[in-house]
């Protein structure tokens, strides 16, 4: 009898767990939006981009030209980081509220770089370099 009241027990813990998993922050993110170009000649560029408590990037797309970009990230009160796809490319480790993080980006090639925020399966977002 005793052993049965355990096993009872144990399972209702699990349920606890389980639904205590409930919550905004697990939904699936939804694609960003919007264009917006980078600031100031190819050689000194600067963007500022905003990763938002529904684990979005804005814009989503980021306009630059080959050359050196400081991109800066900033955040609501969701931490976000912002890994690019391709490794060459240096990683912005998560910040939130008032912090910022940045990074300085050496395009020698035209081309899309996409990034993602690794917290959050499916926040991406990508930079577009022209010529
Ligand atoms: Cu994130």
């Amino acid at each position: 009898m005793k052993r049965i009241s355990t096993a009872l027990l144990l399972g209702g813990l699990a349920l606890v767990a389980v639904a205590g998993c409930g919550g905004e922050s697990h939904s699936s993110p939804k694609p960003a939006g919007g264009t917006a170009a980078a600031s100031g000649a190819a050689a000194a560029q600067t963007f500022t981009v905003h990763g938002n408590d529904r684990d979005q990037f804005q814009p989503g797309t980021i306009e630059a030209k080959v050359g050196t970009l400081t991109l800066t990230l900033q955040n609501g009160g969701v931490p976000h980081n912002l890994t690019f796809k391709d490794k060459a490319l240096p990683t912005i480790g998560a910040v939130s509220g008032a912090a910022t993080r940045s990074a300085r980006l050496v395009f020698d090639k035209a081309g899309t770089y996409v990034f993602e925020c690794t917290i959050h399966p499916g926040m991406e977002g990508k930079i577009v370099v022209t010529p």
